[in-house]
């Protein structure tokens, strides 16, 4: 299938893409109109954390005018993770069969959702990774692709999995996946909320698929990574990585019966 149109399995029932938005007045439309492009049949979920740029509103003109569009308002900014717990809750109670992420400024391809798609029959979580063979990263500062890298790999470390990419936020889960993996309890706000749900998906024996994509530099509007987002994924990962060592020894060392 070439990255131009393409059409999901329907068995898995209907797919909602969540996108969730700060201030991305300049690619919401954009990047809704490449997703439709690509792939009429999905929905979108703007996820929106009352922007003062007015990405909400415009967001809701395009609901308007287009019934695959909605979009959840929030009072106020709280990380990605709390939208995206926010807006998947959104999507399990109207029974979308699949739920995706996506970025809403243009680093995640629409044309290339139908990778993610293809794959998910033959699991329970797709991941689009930047660094398996054929994915990539174009136009990152080195030190943002080192972070990444860096991030991925200290993970992988720590929590023992084989995944390449456990950062990044270009996903397509089934939905019953996701109703497994206790969302009330996700805590996690920054980009750590990947991996929290990456691990939490693995740690119940889920099969997860990473797939090739090609990850774009934003073009407009702002980056939101902080300090604050990388030292909460640190503090976290080593936490969940300490556990799950404590786990196994004490496992080891408990009597047999
Ligand atoms: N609703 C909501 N969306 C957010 C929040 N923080 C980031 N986003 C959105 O989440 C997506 C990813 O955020 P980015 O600013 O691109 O952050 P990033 O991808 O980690 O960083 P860069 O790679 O530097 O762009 C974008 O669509 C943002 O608008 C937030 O607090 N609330
Ligand atoms: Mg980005």
């Amino acid at each position: 299938m070439t990255d131009q149109q393409a059409k999901p399995d329907s068995s898995l029932g209907p797919v909602l893409v969540v996108i969730p938005t700060y201030n991305e007045r300049d690619n919401i439309g954009k990047i809704v109109k490449r997703l439709h492009a690509a792939l009429p049949q999905v929905h979108v979920l703007v996820v929106d954390d009352g922007s003062p740029d007015g990405t909400g509103q415009l967001a809701d003109e395009m609901a308007a005018a287009d019934e695959r569009v909605h979009v959840l308002h929030r009072t106020e900014k709280a990380g990605l993770g709390a939208a995206y717990i926010a807006g998947f809750t959104w999507g399990l109670e109207r029974d979308y069969g699949v739920i995706c992420e996506m970025d809403a400024d243009g680093s995640h391809a629409p044309e290339q959702l139908h990778r993610l798609l293809d794959a998910l029959p033959g699991a329970d979580l797709v991941l689009g990774s930047r660094y398996v063979p054929g994915g990539s990263v174009v136009n990152w500062p080195k030190h943002r692709e080192f972070l990444s890298r860096g991030g991925s790999l200290y993970s992988r470390i720590v929590l023992g999995s084989n995944v390449r990419d456990m950062t990044g936020g270009y996903r397509a889960f089934k939905a019953n996946t996701l109703r497994k993996l206790n969302l009330a309890s996700v805590a996690s706000a920054g980009y750590c909320f990947q991996i929290d749900l990456l691990w939490r998906t693995l740690e119940l024996g889920f099969k997860v698929i990473e797939v090739p994509i090609t990850f774009q530099e934003r073009e407009y509007g702002e980056s939101k990574m902080s300090g604050n987002i990388v030292r909460e994924a640190l503090v976290r990962v080593t936490k969940w990585g300490l556990r799950r060592r404590y786990t196994q020894l004490r496992n080891f060392f408990a009597p047999k019966s």
